[in-house]
């Protein structure tokens, strides 16, 4: 007599995207405007008008956000912040929160 074996195996595909994180910068009385503007357009690669809007949003409600990226990249930008602020002598300082 014949007997049905099930022989199908079924593969659950799971796919996991990787959490987001944005980076967030801190409004502060020291550092100039031109360096936030400076800072937006090298690191986070807006241009001069985004740059300047999202530094009066920082300066105006204390803090705004410059990017969404993954843990690590978003972990860079906020090193690179830090970094270029002290270089500079500024004590400009950058977060991050997850999305
Ligand atoms: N509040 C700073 C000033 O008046 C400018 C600033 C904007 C600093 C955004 C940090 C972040 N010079």
């Amino acid at each position: 007599m014949a007997t049905n074996i099930d022989l199908e195996t079924k593969e659950k595909v799971k796919i996991k995207y990787p959490k987001k994180y944005k980076v967030l910068l801190l409004n502060d009385d020291y550092t100039s405007m031109e360096f936030v503007i400076d800072i937006l357009i090298t690191i986070f690669h807006k241009n001069y008008e985004q740059a300047h809007q999202i530094m009066l949003e920082i300066h105006k409600k204390t803090k705004g956000i410059c990017g969404i990226y993954t843990y690590e990249i978003a972990e860079t930008k906020v090193m690179q912040v830090h970094k270029k602020a002290r270089d500079n002598g500024f004590a400009l300082r950058a977060t991050m929160e997850e999305e």
